[in-house]
């Protein structure tokens, strides 16, 4: 019986999570007495005492494991990989893995997250202001999608023919390119390996974790429109 707690929110940070766990569970590890809770950003439950205790960076996803409180969703996914074993984050293959998630922590999730506040959520923001940095981070967002469109050219994952904790954590920002307006259009590799990691069950079960019935892929207009809303008060704190 694990003594784990997720406190999360259906963001892409709080998918890398969700999926870990799932793909944990494919793997064999049932993480039986999980407990999931699901922090409403928009009524501000991550500034609250107990939150900001657990997490000063007040954001989720957050991990409770025991008197262990551990933030930052690549570290929990991190975290998750080293306390249950399995070929996601293989002893022999971590400094081929590892490097791969610190790209996606220090890169990819700053500039695809800029990127789609800029796009859906800045919308008080004078057309003339935005310019730049939508310019800026699309640019970056883009050239990030042209190393890992590359190499997804050569193998089937980030790192090799398996799926690793790599393409767990990159996985979530890249699958919003539409609703980020990051262009993949002409990125088939990219394309092909989101069809491919989306067909998994526990990709699957990992999306479906706070969203809402029928909502995994494509979002309803009242659902955008409530993601469009909390998104511009985060984007003022
Ligand atoms: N670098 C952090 C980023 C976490 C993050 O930005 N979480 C967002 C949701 S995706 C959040 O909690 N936002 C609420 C806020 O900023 O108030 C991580 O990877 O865990």
């Amino acid at each position: 019986m694990s003594d784990l707690q997720l406190w999360t929110a259906a963001t892409p940070n709080g998918w890398k999570v969700s999926i870990m766990i799932e793909e944990l569970r494919e793997a064999g590890h049932t993480l039986e007495g999980l407990q999931v809770r699901a922090i409403d950003l928009m009524a501000g439950e991550q500034f609250e005492d107990e939150f900001s205790q657990r997490n000063p960076n007040q954001k989720i996803p957050l991990l409770i494991d025991g008197e262990l409180n551990i933030m930052e969703s690549c570290a929990i996914v991190q975290y998750l990989a080293e306390k249950y074993p399995s070929e996601l984050l293989p002893e022999q293959d971590k400094w081929q893995i590892l490097p791969w998630v610190y790209w996606q922590a220090a890169n990819v999730g700053p500039a695809f997250g800029n990127k789609l506040s800029y796009t859906r959520y800045m919308n008080d923001v004078p057309e003339e202001q935005k310019a730049h940095p939508l310019a800026r981070f699309n640019k970056e967002a883009q050239r990030l999608a042209g190393i890992l469109e590359q190499r997804l050219g050569e193998q089937d994952f980030i790192c090799g023919k398996h799926l690793s904790i790599a393409d767990i954590v990159v996985y979530p920002w890249v699958r919003g390119w539409k609703w980020s307006k990051v262009d993949m259009s002409d990125r088939p590799n990219i394309l092909a390996w989101l069809k491919r990691l989306r067909a998994r069950p526990a990709f699957e079960r990992g999306l479906a974790y706070g969203a809402p019935e029928g909502e995994v892929d494509q979002w309803s207009e009242e659902t955008k429109a409530r993601y469009a809303k909390a998104g511009n008060r985060i984007s003022k704190t």
